[in-house]
């Protein structure tokens, strides 16, 4: 080390010796400061190790007043990326999921609770004259307000845009709808709505079915991720402008961008039939819309569903197989039909399209021999994508998916451990910090004092006007 520290000195040295222009500009050029090292004005690389140098989102604060599942889903990947978020929930009531579908007797439901950790929860009554006045303090405070009401239901609670914007010019203010502007858009949606509107459910499910909603919450979910996209682009930008704006993810919109591929066939459609689908195989000719493809591959690889060993009892014991055209030889021999590999009728991708049902099937004879872990074995070992159809006990129990943080167990005061989804993306500088969700109103006393600067007497006043406490219960004696 030494040596090297020596070796640098005299270089540098000999360097100042020679009066060359190099040098003489060098010394010209201002000592950069940390904060503006380079000409983006970005500041100098850190020296901490990595995960040390704080969260991505640090510093960010979200006023978060969303519920169900939408827009939590989008404050709750803004949390496990380091964003403080703040949950407004409505006095004695909070996030209607906190009871749905629960499990454990006065315990906040797994709907809830695995959609809402990493948050801190505050209740105020944003109808109440003391709880309007604490959320003005929110939104200068705040640097995104993130909404999935109703339609005018922020606007009802005297929350626009326009006071919004003059509390606090600086505030994004990102909404999930269910509709973007058009003859739709007063309209209230939940997920499998959105997944009808956007194309997904007419373009899923058997041809000879009706139209199918999928398991995968595309609608609320993968909304919540298009706005999460939305708020962190809108947040780059103000570090230019200095202003917030309005970002908005309607449900049908993400649902249409998640099935894009849909409306690509859409339109092949009008130069001939679509030859990947098995329906051209078997001859059924193509209407004027995509149709349902079964478990047709969604891309040009043909692939299928097929059984395993065990799917007599275990209705998950199958596998999904891909004819990938690369691999095909592979194929041909593992299944024992090594003379489709030279074959007219098999040898190449558009011979086998109008064979696919009966090549899948004769390749179900041998998937049916063996478990859907043994398939995937053999098959990795000559590149053939393939992959185990997982319930949610197999992914529940797998421990790579633990050692990975995709799925975290956490501990709740009243409901005990249960298992979350974590950050499903990694950032090798910014650890996930997944922690249980809040109790309703949790944090209320904190936010108050220490992030809003009330003084105790204050919260004391606060307490006793109802802004953020529910209306009580009308006694017995007295009701009676
Ligand atoms: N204090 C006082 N009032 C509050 C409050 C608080 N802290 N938080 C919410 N409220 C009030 C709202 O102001 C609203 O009152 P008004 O309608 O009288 O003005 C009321 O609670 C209910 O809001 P809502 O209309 O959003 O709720 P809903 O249960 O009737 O509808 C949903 C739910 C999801 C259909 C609707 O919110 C919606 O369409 N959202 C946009 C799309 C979306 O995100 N859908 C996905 C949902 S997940 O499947």
């Amino acid at each position: 080390m030494a040596t090297r520290k020596k070796a640098a000195k005299a270089k540098a040295k000999t360097a100042a010796k020679k009066p060359t222009k190099k040098v003489v500009k060098l010394k010209a050029v201002k000592k950069p400061t940390a904060k503006a090292a380079n000409g983006n004005g970005l500041p100098r690389p850190s020296s901490k190790a990595w995960g040390q140098a704080g969260k991505a989102l640090e510093g960010v604060k979200i006023l978060d007043f969303t519920h169900v599942q939408s827009g939590p889903t989008c404050t709750q990947l803004l949390a496990y990326m380091g964003a403080d978020v703040i949950k407004v929930e409505r006095p004695g009531v909070g996030d209607i999921t906190r009871t749905q579908l629960r499990d454990v007797k006065d315990a906040d439901s797994l709907y809830f609770t695995m959609l809402n950790g990493s948050k801190r929860s505050i209740t105020i009554d944003s109808k109440h004259p003391k709880g309007k006045e604490i959320l003005e303090r929110l939104i200068k405070h705040c640097d995104v307000l993130v909404e999935n009401f109703a339609p005018g239901a922020l606007d009802r609670m005297g929350l626009t845009w326009d006071y919004i914007h003059k509390t606090n010019p600086r505030m994004i203010v990102a909404s999930v709808k269910g509709f973007g502007p058009g003859p739709y858009e007063d309209c209230k949606v939940y997920e499998n709505i959105a997944q009808c509107a956007g194309g997904s459910a007419s373009t899923t499910g058997f041809r000879e079915g009706p139209p199918l909603v999928t398991g995968a919450q595309i609608g609320d979910s993968g909304t919540g991720l298009h706005l999460a996209l939305g708020i962190v682009t809108a947040l780059y930008q103000r570090v230019r402008t200095g202003r917030g704006q309005k970002v908005l993810a309607a449900m049908q919109d993400g649902v249409l961008n998640l099935s894009r591929v849909k409306l690509r066939d859409q339109q092949r459609l009008t130069h001939g039939p679509l030859r990947e689908y098995s329906q051209f195989g078997e001859g059924i000719p193509f209407g004027k819309a995509t149709p349902r493809a079964g478990n047709d591959s969604g891309g040009g690889q043909p692939g299928w569903i097929l059984k395993c060993k065990g799917w007599e009892d275990d209705p998950d014991a199958y596998i999904y197989f891909i004819t990938q055209a690369p691999v095909w030889t592979a194929i041909c021999d593992l299944i024992g039909k090594p003379e489709w590999k030279t074959d007219a009728d098999f040898a190449t991708p558009p011979a086998r399209l109008p064979r696919l049902r009966m090549i899948f099937d004769t390749i179900e004879e041998w998937t049916k021999t063996k478990t859907k872990f043994e398939v995937m074995e053999i098959c990795n070992q000559h590149d053939i994508p393939v992959g185990p159809i997982l319930s949610m006990k197999e992914i529940a129990e797998e421990a790579s998916l633990r050692d990975t943080g995709t799925v975290v167990e956490v501990d709740h005061p009243v409901r005990g451990k249960y298992l979350t989804v974590g950050n499903p993306v990694k950032l090798s500088d910014s650890p996930a910090d997944v922690r249980r969700s809040p109790l309703l109103g949790e944090h209320t006393e904190e936010i108050l004092r220490k992030v809003l600067g009330y003084s105790e007497k204050q919260v004391a006043e606060i307490k006793v006007s109802g802004a953020i406490t529910a209306p009580e219960k009308p006694a017995k004696a007295a009701a009676a």
